[in-house]
């Protein structure tokens, strides 16, 4: 009787392995207590955003390093005891020269890089996925263009899905229901963003009331949503997974509390998710636009 209570309790336990959360969907992109770095790069923008804060950083490091030794050498060479008596002179124009070129030089060597990876960002390339989002104080609305429908989505624990913001068995049930764990809190939405794996998704967004920041740190897109304009992003993901992110803009009280998130699905399940959610969110039935394409 008591293994079978025992393996019950490990049961219960396995499923709900966070690692695992969400139809089998495994939970890639999220912060992580205690670690450094970059979430792990699901896009070619993320990637190249790391690999480029590697090698400025690697060009960082050689600066102060080299700046370090020059102080080291002037603090022992040149102090009072060592040298007592100063030279007089002011200018040494080949020395001049260097730190004006050198300089030059590295930001060039620099840009060269950094240059072609923001356009890359910010040249919008023809989406097969169009998603309208909305920002609102303190929410994220969605519409789906391509099939007229829309949903918003709330933090689970938001005072929208009968919470307060905070922490409590009530919220943490709501979470293992939606199949997460109670880590995921302030991370999880009740709907998300569901998005075909290796598809261009393109993003319109704007905000309701006042300027808020979509951003998915482990696709490398950060936009802010300004009232009132039209900005666009673009992602494609490469591995399927549930990737969380937060509004980055600072909006008011609850900015903390409209995080967003986005499960990158197979396209057989973004088709089976799409037919839901056309007849969920009334939305255009497919055969529609079809017609309406031609
Ligand atoms: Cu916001």
């Amino acid at each position: 009787m008591r293994l079978t209570s025992s393996l019950m309790a490990v049961l219960a336990a396995l499923s709900a392995l966070p690692a695992m959360a969400q139809e089998g969907l495994e939970i890639v992109g999220k912060p992580t207590d205690g670690e450094m770095g970059f979430q792990p790069a699901a896009t070619e923008l993320a990637r190249d955003l790391q690999w480029l804060d590697g090698m400025i950083n690697v060009i960082i490091i050689a600066i102060v390093l080299f700046v370090t030794v020059l102080l080291a050498i002037v603090a022992v060479r040149y102090n009072r005891r060592a040298n007592a008596t100063s030279a007089t002179f002011t200018h040494n124009s080949p020395v001049e020269i260097a730190w004006t070129i050198i300089p030059i030089v590295i930001l060039v060597f620099i840009g060269a890089f950094s240059l072609p990876i923001l356009f890359k960002q910010q040249e919008i390339p023809d989406g097969e996925v169009h998603i309208k989002v909305t920002g609102y104080q303190w929410y994220w609305g969605y519409e789906y263009t391509d099939h007229d429908f829309g949903f918003d989505s709330y933090m689970i624990g938001a005072p929208a899905t009968g919470g307060e913001n905070r922490m409590s068995p009530e919220v943490e049930a709501q979470l293992v229901e939606a199949g997460y764990s109670k880590d995921e809190f302030l991370l999880a939405t009740d709907t998300s963003v569901v998005v075909p794996v290796n598809k261009v998704v393109v993003m319109q967004l704007t905000g309701a009331d006042v300027i808020h920041s979509w951003t998915i740190p482990a696709f490398g897109v950060k936009q802010d949503a300004v009232p009132g304009r039209l900005s666009q992003l673009w992602f494609k993901a490469e591995k399927e997974g549930i990737y969380f992110g937060q509004c980055s803009e600072l909006c008011g009280q609850s900015h903390a509390y409209m995080p967003i998130t986005v499960k990158v699905v197979s396209e057989a399940e973004y088709e089976k998710w799409l037919e839901g959610a056309i007849e969920e969110y009334a939305g255009t039935p497919r055969s529609v636009n079809v017609a309406s394409a031609n």
